[in-house]
């Protein structure tokens, strides 16, 4: 029998996970005065601007299949058991990005990859909005998607900021100018294989067309989608280390052993020296020459660009620099959740001690022994599965401890070998002992400030 409260819910949006992005979807949808109810699997407490039946507990499959529409945040697995089974009762199930796609239509910049998004997308922001109109800045940076439209004001330009997570739960969007910027193992325990992982990245591009533009890495392996996207009148972009004539953006060695960063204004290169940069790793200058070639492509003078990549210093617990504390140096790369980030940081120092560490998402750290054998002089271990960061440092022949906290992280590494910086970059997201990256890295700072105190 077609109950009530049936009936409602055949009109009613359910959105599911109140953190940032279901409570910003909430917002937008009862401004528009859409009907909705909210779900989470954990007690959540919301806002009280937020007017909507909210239900705590285990998701269940058939009450979901009883709305007009879900909205799910990207942190619950698109595989969950109770979005599966309202999928297969034909319940549209879609996440944040859908909405933004529906709703916008200025031009959207999109950035994924790996690592370096939120760099890339910090600096797209700050050049475009130089221009008459600006620009907005959203999606995984932080600020969900929909709250750049929440005031009913609709941004000239945007630049988001987008997860696999995502792009894997909405139709395809058409960006005017989209970058990958890498693709690495990441979120093993979120997505199938790695082969999903990576086609959830690649539907950033499925809905752009004529007169578009995408910037892909120069690697071999992206010569097809580069052909595919040509076949379709989008103009394709390359970018990485390499020579400026085969390039349009990156970052080329010199024969000295610096480098050059460039990127190209129609036929004209445009160079920056390494040196004049603040924030320091190849790695890092890579999505700068990104960031420069949106900006380029959108107007931006050379001028402007070359302040800003020369005043950037970063940002917070990417590689970020704590001072010298102890009789060393200490490095906030909280933001590393995983292998391949933690590589690019541990490579940019001679020798250094690591705290390594957290929730490893199902990734391989096994991957880091050249890395860990070559740059690190100690490791100190955090978080509760410290058992393959100890395989790693036994296979890499370099000695490690469990020390499970970051107060004792930081302790310990003060009397480690001396002179020898300490970097925080844990190959492993963070939920393990903390809510977020962000509360991590606060962590560790205050502890080194703890020790700057005493000392
Ligand atoms: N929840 C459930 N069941 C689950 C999982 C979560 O009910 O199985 C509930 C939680 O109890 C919580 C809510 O869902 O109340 C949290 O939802 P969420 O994890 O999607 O988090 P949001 O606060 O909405 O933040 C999300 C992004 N989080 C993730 O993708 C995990 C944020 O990216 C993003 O900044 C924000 O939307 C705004 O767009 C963070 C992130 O870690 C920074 N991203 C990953 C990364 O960068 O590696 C992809």
């Amino acid at each position: 029998m077609h109950t009530q409260l049936e009936a409602a819910r055949s009109h009613a949006t359910a959105i599911i996970g109140m953190g940032k992005t279901g409570c910003s979807v909430a917002n937008f949808l009862l401004h528009r005065g859409v009907a909705c109810e909210a779900f989470d699997e954990k007690p959540v407490e919301l806002p009280a601007a937020l007017q909507l039946q909210l239900h705590i507990g285990t998701l269940d499959g058939e009450i979901l299949s009883k709305f007009e529409r879900i909205i799910v945040s990207p942190g619950i697995n698109w595989n969950h058991a109770a979005l599966v089974a309202a999928r297969a009762s034909g319940v549209p199930v879609y996440g944040d990005l859908e909405l933004f796609g529906e709703y916008y239509k200025g031009d959207v910049i999109a950035i994924t990859g790996t690592n370096g998004k939120t760099t890339t997308v910090s600096l797209i922001d700050t050049m475009l909005d130089t221009l008459a109109g600006g620009i907005e800045a959203g999606g995984n940076i932080g600020t969900p998607m929909l709250d750049l439209l929440a005031d009913g004001e609709e941004p000239q330009r945007v630049v988001l900021e987008l997860s696999s997570f995502q792009l894997e739960r909405a139709n395809p969007i058409r960006p005017r100018w989209a970058a990958l910027l890498n693709i690495q193992p990441d979120h093993a325990d979120m997505h199938e294989n790695s082969e999903a992982y990576k086609a959830a990245k690649l539907r950033m591009f499925a809905g752009q067309g004529e007169g578009d533009k995408a910037m892909l890495p120069g690697e071999s392996e992206w010569d097809a989608l580069a052909d595919e996207l040509r076949g379709r009148g989008v103009y394709v972009r390359r970018f990485g280390i390499g020579d400026v004539s085969n390039l349009d953006a990156g970052v080329q060695k010199l024969t000295d052993g610096s480098w050059l960063l460039f990127w190209h204004h129609y036929e004209v290169a445009e160079y920056i020296s390494s040196s004049e940069l603040p924030l320091q790793g190849k790695h890092q200058h890579i999505n700068l020459a990104v960031a420069a070639q949106a900006a380029t492509d959108f107007g931006v003078s050379a001028n402007v660009i070359r302040q800003s990549l020369t005043s950037f210093r970063g940002l917070p617990h990417r590689m970020q620099p704590l001072g010298l504390v102890a009789g060393r140096e200490w490095f906030d790369d909280s933001k590393a959740t995983n292998p391949d980030a933690a590589k690019a940081a541990l490579e940019s120092f001679h020798h250094v001690i690591w705290i390594c560490g957290g929730l490893r998402k199902e990734l391989d750290v096994s991957t880091l022994k050249q890395t860990v054998a070559n740059h690190v002089g100690q490791m100190f271990i955090i978080g509760l599965d410290p058992k393959p960061y100890l395989e790693l440092a036994e296979a890499a022949g370099v000695p490690a401890q469990f020390v499970k906290t970051m107060d004792q992280a930081v302790k310990q590494a003060a009397h480690a070998q001396a002179g020898l910086p300490v970097l925080l970059s844990p190959a492993a997201a963070s939920q393990d002992q903390f809510r977020d990256y962000v509360e991590r890295g606060r962590m560790f700072a205050s502890e080194v400030k703890v020790l700057e105190q005493k000392s």
